[in-house]
């Protein structure tokens, strides 16, 4: 296990039952592997928890590929409070005995959300700030099930520049390689269901081809260009990024 890791798996070594919460618009992308190998080999169920529903749109989260592993997930949102009482009955039923939750997932996520809509109060505090949370202590959700009011947070990798972009993890002038990731992100967009009409649904524009290619086109597109008619691709990648960013937290506070 890699020491990036080890807060996390400390969070839910002793748990009987993980939540791991991802945001439902990138629900397979969000899910960590390694720890849902971990859980797998300790014999602790886990369910996935499709966060921040309301974003969606109306559009299905990818319930198929749970479906099809045979993993209980569930679409929820935490405020306003959706399928809360959903997730209540389902983490009843997988836990007949009572026992431990923990709740895992990525900085951004929703776990905090997450623990304080189960609980009913402001156990854990929320913060648009990455992995920020306070205080370890159990909360009540039943007499025999209790929840670990500390999420631990599955951290990004350094080198994993992309997520880090991608979640929101880092802002554009924490990250390098700026026009690197723009084109990453272009070329990410159509592989996924959600985000395919991203560029159209934000900025009315149809690109295609690979990501230099539509990083020129959107310079054209937004008169960002250098002297002698260059596409100036880095202020366009900036652009870019930060319309993504702003675009996938809209929730002010
Ligand atoms: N739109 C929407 N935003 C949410 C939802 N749940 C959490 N958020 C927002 O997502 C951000 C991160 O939430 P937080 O609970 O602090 O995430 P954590 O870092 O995983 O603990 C905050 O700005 C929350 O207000 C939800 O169901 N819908
Ligand atoms: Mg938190």
């Amino acid at each position: 296990m890699s020491s990036l890791f080890r807060h996390a798996f400390e969070a839910v070594k002793d748990a009987n039952l993980v939540l791991e919460i991802v945001d439902a618009r990138f629900a397979s992308f969000m899910r960590n592997a390694e720890m849902e190998q971990f859980l797998h080999r300790k014999k602790i169920p886990f369910i996935i928890v499709l966060n921040k529903m309301d974003l969606l749109h109306g559009k299905n989260p990818a319930s198929d590929e749970f479906k099809r592993e045979q993993i209980d997930s569930i679409p929820i949102c935490c405020v306003p409070k959706k399928n809360i009482n959903r997730l209540r009955s389902l983490i009843f039923s997988r836990l007949e005995k009572g026992g431990k939750i923990a709740v895992i997932g990525y900085p951004n996520a929703g776990k905090s959300s997450v623990i304080n809509a189960l609980s009913g109060r402001h156990a854990a505090p929320t913060s648009r700030q990455a992995g920020f949370t306070r205080g370890k202590s159990f909360v009540k959700l039943r007499e025999d099930v209790y929840l670990i009011d500390t999420p631990g947070v599955i951290p990004i990798a350094e080198h994993d520049s992309f997520k880090l972009m991608l979640f929101n993890a880092k802002s554009v002038n924490q990250l390098k390689d700026i026009e690197q990731l723009a084109m990453e992100l272009l070329e990410w967009l159509p592989t996924h269901d959600y985000w395919k009409d991203w560029l159209l649904r934000t900025y009315g524009l149809v690109v295609s081809g690979d990501g230099d290619e539509q990083l020129e086109i959107l310079s054209r597109a937004w008169n960002k260009m250098r002297r002698g008619g260059v596409p100036d691709t880095h202020a366009t990648a900036i652009k870019l990024i930060q319309d993504w960013q702003q675009g996938i937290s809209p929730r002010q506070e």
